[in-house]
């Protein structure tokens, strides 16, 4: 009996190796394979599929190039709101964040907070079933937001299929497209060249290249995503962690990116010291950011907070002063 693969089982194996070395490259921070090597599989993918179209299926690697353009983006009602943050500007605005938890869960014990960066881009709603992304959002006004699937499709580190098979099986995630600063010199050099007009900075290079309905445009652009929590939740396999940061790493583990400058702190005064940290970084990150935000990292602690207007009480953005 030959060992040669049929071409559907050699599709299905390439698909396999190469989302496995996405994945490894995009969100374990881990390239485990070189260039060449990658450009090699990715060819015989694509002749494999251009031999038997039959054969292309919608999470093939070959699908971040983009598909049809579309004549105007459909309105998108998010069945769990998308919700923004309060600020805080100074040191006395976080201590009397953290006062005002403590006196309303009626505790006095330290609380753990979830620190992260602010990415200074476009916050976006990504729907997995049975692993597949079915559907992707932009925030628009927290409640109904446009659907930019096919653009989100193109990211090249927003995985189509989750890993492993421990996911619900339905799964919201939410974050923050970007596009690097290196990313956004080079897309305005070629604007330039091009004789278009630049972007004004990366967040609105970002902006723009989401909202383009030949989903093409966006692929060719920079962007990337980084995940900050989780919306709808359905069907859990396994139950969910019990604080926001290790929800954060299981995400990571079903393929999705995160930034890397996730930390957990007790009290407002390590939030602080994170506050400082990380604005030390700031022009040494790849991306921009206004700010960090620290969340509660406990969820039942979140859910008994709950929300004033269209802000959690147990979350904050703490501003950085405007740069150049
Ligand atoms: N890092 C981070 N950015 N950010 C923005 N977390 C985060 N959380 C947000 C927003 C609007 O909203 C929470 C309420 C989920």
């Amino acid at each position: 009996m030959s060992n040669a693969l049929s071409p559907a089982q050699r599709l299905t194996q390439l698909i396999n190796t190469i989302s496995e070395y996405n994945y490894q490259y995009y969100v374990a921070d881990n390239p485990t394979v070189p260039d060449a090597e990658y450009d090699r599989l990715m060819r015989e993918l694509l002749e494999i599929e251009t031999a038997h179209p039959d054969l292309r299926s919608p999470d093939s690697p070959s699908q971040k190039v983009g598909g049809a353009t579309l004549s105007a983006f459909e309105q998108i009602e998010h069945e769990v709101p998308m919700l923004s943050l309060d600020n805080a500007f100074d040191e006395g605005d976080m201590v009397a964040f953290e006062k005002r938890i403590k006196d309303r869960l009626n505790i006095t014990d330290e609380i753990s907070f979830s620190c992260e960066p602010k990415l200074d881009g476009l916050a976006v709603s990504i729907l997995y079933e049975n692993g597949k992304l079915v559907r992707a959002a932009t925030r628009g006004d927290g409640r109904v937001g446009e659907n930019i699937t096919s653009n989100v499709r193109t990211i090249a580190n927003v995985p189509l299929s989750l890993r492993g098979d421990t996911y619900p099986s339905r799964l919201e995630v939410r974050g923050e497209v970007i596009m690097t600063r290196s990313g956004f010199i080079k897309l305005n050099e070629a604007q330039i060249s091009k004789g278009k007009k630049p972007f004004v900075n990366p967040r609105n290079a970002a902006a723009g290249s989401l909202r383009q309905l030949d989903p093409r445009i966006t692929a060719a652009r920079p962007l990337l995503f980084y995940s900050y929590s989780l919306g709808l939740v359905e069907n859990e396999k396994q139950p969910l962690d019990i604080t926001h940061s290790a929800r954060l790493k299981q995400l990571s583990e079903w393929g999705l990116p995160l930034s890397k400058e996730l930390e957990t702190a007790q009290g407002a005064s390590e939030c602080l010291t994170y506050f400082h940290k990380v604005g030390e970084l700031r022009s040494q990150l790849s991306y921009d950011i206004d700010g960090v935000v620290f969340k509660v990292d406990n969820i039942e602690m979140q859910q008994a907070l709950g929300f004033v207007a269209r802000a959690p009480r147990w979350a904050i953005a703490h501003k950085f002063p405007a740069q150049e």
